[in-house]
């Protein structure tokens, strides 16, 4: 094939993959912004290589006029979660979701690989709307946790090392890792509820001040730079306090303050 025809072929999933990310990443955005837990905790993206294409498809036979039917990870997403529990959110998301059809599922989790390969697998249809029109194409979707990650990364770049002929002791060596990754991810699960209460309160913190100080500077505008001081330097001796609750009573009391001054202003208009 040549190689400008390689080109357009892969155009479309290109455009795929780099739509995937965003709308997952926004996933991400949507939890932090109400101050809710995300169950993703990072999203990366990749169109394969021609030349992983070409020996996928030797390896497996497959004729050059099947590769976007056989192969199914030409577009490939992973989606990395802190913990295991989260997989299962993630999987219902994407299951509901109306831009993306679950063609097929593996679950690695339950049944994990010879190797200590664990994460869950989707194929999706996902439609790309391109020069030529619309495009339905295949996409392969890896969520995993970040420590079965970090293991398939490794396992991975040691697998290119060897070229699939990896000596018994490494694989004895990677195997007893996974082990140790399946029992960090089991105790990471034990600690999950705290783990995620410390995450939202520091969110929930951080959206606050950002509404506190959005607040303070419309008040430049309506109120007097003596009355701005004093609620700057309530708001710092809130802030001080690192006590949530104190923090969530002063933004009510700013508000009711702000709305205050925008009536003053709204009377003085007329
Ligand atoms: P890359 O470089 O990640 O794009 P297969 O027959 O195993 O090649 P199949 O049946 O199409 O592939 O699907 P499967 O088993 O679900 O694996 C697809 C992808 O999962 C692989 O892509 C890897 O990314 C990952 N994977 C599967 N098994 C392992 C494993 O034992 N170790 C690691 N590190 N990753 C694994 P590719 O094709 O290898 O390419």
């Amino acid at each position: 094939m040549e190689i400008q025809l390689w080109r357009s072929i892969l155009c479309p999933y290109e455009l795929a993959v780099r739509e995937l990310v965003v709308k997952f990443n926004h996933i991400i955005d949507e939890c932090r912004d109400n101050d809710i837990y995300s169950p993703i905790e990072q999203v990366e993206g990749r169109v394969k290589s021609v030349s992983s294409i070409l020996e996928k498809m030797q390896r497996k036979h497959i004729p050059m006029e099947q590769m976007e039917e056989e192969i199914e990870d030409i577009a490939g997403v992973r989606i990395i979660c802190q913990f295991e529990e989260d997989i299962d959110t993630v999987v219902s998301l994407i299951q509901k979701r109306t831009d993306m059809v679950v063609k097929s599922e593996k679950n690695y989790l339950k049944h994990i690989k010879q190797s200590g390969y664990r994460s869950y697998h989707l194929i999706i249809y996902y439609t790309v709307d391109t020069m030529q029109g619309p495009k339905k194409l295949q996409a392969e979707i890896q969520i995993r946790t970040m420590a079965m990650n970090f293991w398939a990364t490794i396992e991975h770049s040691l697998q290119y090392k060897y070229k699939g002929d990896m000596p018994e002791h490494v694989a004895e060596r990677l195997s007893k890792a996974a082990d140790a990754i399946n029992a960090l991810d089991r105790e990471m699960s034990s600690v999950r509820n705290e783990i995620m209460d410390a995450q939202n309160s520091s969110q929930m913190q951080s959206n606050l001040v950002k509404d506190i100080l959005l607040n303070i500077e419309n008040l430049y505008k309506l109120a007097n730079k003596r009355e701005i001081l004093k609620i700057q330097d309530e708001f710092l001796r809130v802030f001080y306090t690192k006590d949530l609750k104190q923090l969530e009573r002063f933004h009510r009391q700013l508000d009711i303050i702000s709305e205050g001054y925008r009536a003053q202003a709204v009377t003085h208009q007329i």
